[in-house]
């Protein structure tokens, strides 16, 4: 190592070096830093051949005869599309000529929620960012195209070794025409927490700055109360500002009067009170039926009277029906997936829906030959994700009795798989329908709806009955994210919290009632990143610092596999998850332009350190690489 950081030194390479350079350059000894990064992604494939990667052990392969996905070709220049209404008008521009047009708009949600509910939330950015030119070119009608916030934020961090920023960036450069979205969790960012106001300020200013166009927020217990920071930083911002109610329970349903119509009308007039540009109608479980909708979008177009952009999933199988409804009653935006990731949890298919309303009055407008050719794409593309599907087989309407988000769904479920409760699902189901029902009946959306599924995997797990739970001489330990929220730290359902559980989990502690937020002080944004940057030793840019400060942890262990494994997310997928075999060749473009030929040669035997040596040959040259083995 000494050697060849010798050898490449430009102190060295210029001849400009005299006895004393060796004793008095410090870098040369300093191999870790010196690599470059060519040898940290050689690091990373010898690893992942060697060891596997830990995310996908024991899990379904995708199919061997499975072939790389290429994206549909641009048929034409970027027709000028939303984005260019955003920027040339404004964000109440685009809401106004919304609200005056005919056609039903589209969302794509592939990117975002498309993922999140059906292959965990696993979609690594190369995936998404070839496609997007095809999606600029041939589907310039699109209202938007969600792709980021949510669980993606944390997961590109923690589980694909990725920036979601950058991420962010590239698709917002390669989709010049179409609205980017992105899903925030008001006050908990895109976090599971509550967050300082400046926290969320800082964040929702740099998400806007880095490419988002269009801000879903919501409250994870609708409590508009709590979700004006959001709001105000995104108007501040100039950008949309969708503000968001979730639907839950049955509204039809007059032994459920808490979430009646009265009661979406009224928080949707406080979302209008708000600031809001649009409506978002979120129906994160896919419990809202055509009936209701017919009803529920009728009332708060009339009522309200800003444009409603509805969202849904299809877990029930209904979600098509329920589009369809809310079309005939002029909903304005309706949001979709691309067929091949589409239906189950995920949102009703995009395809579908265009045939449905093409020639009648709400006709989307979209080219249903390019929605079909980019599906094939995405079909492709998911074949490498097959360990992260999550084995369901079909739609199912004990969705209206558990009620859980589809974007919890695959996650929930490989939780309950990780504590050897796989078996128990249905048993899971009924509790988290128990829990709802003993925490009052509650909105369960992130972050609400973790703290619901954690306590139902409790109870499954310690075979506990609801009467055990309440019984107040009966002693319960309860997840820390049940006394978090009962502490009033995720805020107020409407109604306030039920006293008993309320009264046995905290134990006699007192409650807060009016916003977290204004329990927690500024976050002094210049200390913190110098901190950072100098536990990293390295500069810190607002990208960064906002990701240290949503996920502190995740984040440093990000930056230091950063170090070692170098830019990974040029990977393809399949050789991400899997590694290489010997003989296979791969070509990984680390900078625009700047391509590595990277074929694997033989992995080595194992030595007496524990160690194997790969070798490989880079661009024509034979390269080495030593990795441990910890198989
Ligand atoms: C502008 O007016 O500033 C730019 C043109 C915007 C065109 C919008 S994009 C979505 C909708 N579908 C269309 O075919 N045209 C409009
Ligand atoms: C999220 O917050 O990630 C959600 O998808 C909520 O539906
Ligand atoms: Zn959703």
């Amino acid at each position: 190592d000494f050697v060849i950081n010798l050898l490449k030194h430009p102190v060295f390479l210029n001849d400009t070096y005299t006895t004393k350079f060796i004793d008095t350059t410090e870098d040369l000894f300093d191999f870790k830093k010196r690599q470059d990064r060519a040898t940290k992604i050689l690091t990373y494939l010898a690893d992942i051949s060697v060891n596997g990667h830990p995310e996908t052990a024991g899990r379904a392969m995708p199919p061997a005869q499975a072939r790389a996905p290429v994206p549909p070709k641009p048929v034409a220049a970027p027709a000028p599309g939303t984005r260019q209404m955003l920027e040339a008008q404004g964000a109440q521009a685009v809401a106004d000529w919304l609200a005056a047009q005919k056609q039903l708009l589209i969302t794509d949600t592939t990117m975002r929620d498309g993922h999140q509910s059906l292959l965990a939330t696993r979609m690594r950015s190369i995936d998404m960012i070839r496609v997007a030119p095809s999606y600029a070119a041939n589907l310039p009608q699109l209202f938007s195209v969600e792709c980021w916030g949510g669980a993606t934020f944390d997961v590109a961090y923690r589980f694909l070794q990725e920036c979601p920023w950058q991420r962010l960036r590239d698709i917002r450069a390669k989709m010049p025409n179409l609205m980017t979205q992105m899903l925030l969790r008001a006050s908990n960012g895109v976090g599971y927490t509550n967050y300082p106001d400046n926290v969320v300020q800082f964040f929702v200013a740099q998400a806007a700055k880095s490419g988002v166009d269009v801000f879903r927020v919501f409250d994870s217990l609708n409590w508009t109360e709590n979700m004006r920071v959001a709001m105000d930083a995104v108007i501040e911002s100039g950008k949309i500002c969708e503000g968001t109610v979730c639907y839950t329970g049955n509204m039809l349903d007059a032994d459920r009067s808490k979430y009646d119509l009265k009661y979406y009308v009224r928080t949707a007039q406080e979302l209008k009170a708000a600031g809001a540009h649009i409506l978002g109608l979120k129906d994160m479980a896919g419990l809202l039926k055509p009936a209701a909708a017919r009803i529920l979008i009728k009332a708060l177009k009339e009522e309200v009277g800003l444009p409603v952009h509805f969202h849904t999933h299809d877990t029930s199988g209904m979600g098509g029906a329920t589009i369809l409804a809310a079309a005939e009653v002029g909903v304005d935006v309706v949001d979709c997936a691309m067929d091949a990731l589409s239906g189950n949890t995920s949102q009703p298919t995009m395809g579908s829906v265009v045939e449905a309303l093409a020639g009648t009055e709400r006709d989307t407008g979209l080219d249903i030959a390019a929605i079909r050719s980019i599906s094939n794409y995405w079909e492709r593309v998911r074949e490498n994700y097959a360990a992260f599907e999550s084995g369901l087989q079909s739609p199912a309407s004990e969705v209206y009795l558990h009620e859980m988000p589809g974007g919890q769904f695959t996650n929930l479920k490989s939780q309950a798989r990780s504590m050897g409760l796989e078996d128990r699902w249905h048993e899971v189901a009924q509790a988290y329908a128990d829990v709802n029902r003993m925490l009052g009946d509650i909105v369960k959306v992130t972050p609400s709806s973790k703290v619901v599924g954690d306590m139902a995997l409790m109870m499954v797990a310690q075979n506990l009955t609801p009467e055990d739970v309440l019984d107040p001489a009966k002693d319960v330990s309860f997840p820390d994210s049940v006394i978090d929220m009962m502490k009033g730290n995720l805020g107020q359902p409407p109604g306030g919290w039920p006293e008993g559980i309320q009264r046995k989990v905290l134990k006699g502690e007192a409650p807060i009632t009016d916003r977290p937020g204004a329990h927690l002080p500024p976050v002094d944004l210049e200390a913190e990143r110098a901190k950072l940057s100098e536990l990293l030793d390295a500069q810190i840019d607002d990208e960064d610092l906002n990701g240290y400060l949503m996920y502190p942890k995740v984040f440093t262990d990000y930056m230091a596999r950063h170090e070692v494994y170098g830019p990974v997310r040029t990977l393809p997928t399949r050789t991400f998850f899997y590694g290489m075999e010997p003989g296979e060749e791969i070509s990984v473009e680390i900078d625009p332009g700047k391509t590595l030929e990277v074929r694997l040669l033989t992995l080595g035997e194992t030595d007496e350190k524990g160690e194997v040596k790969v070798f490989f040959e880079l661009n024509g040259q034979p390269r080495q690489v030593r990795v441990p083995n910890r198989k």
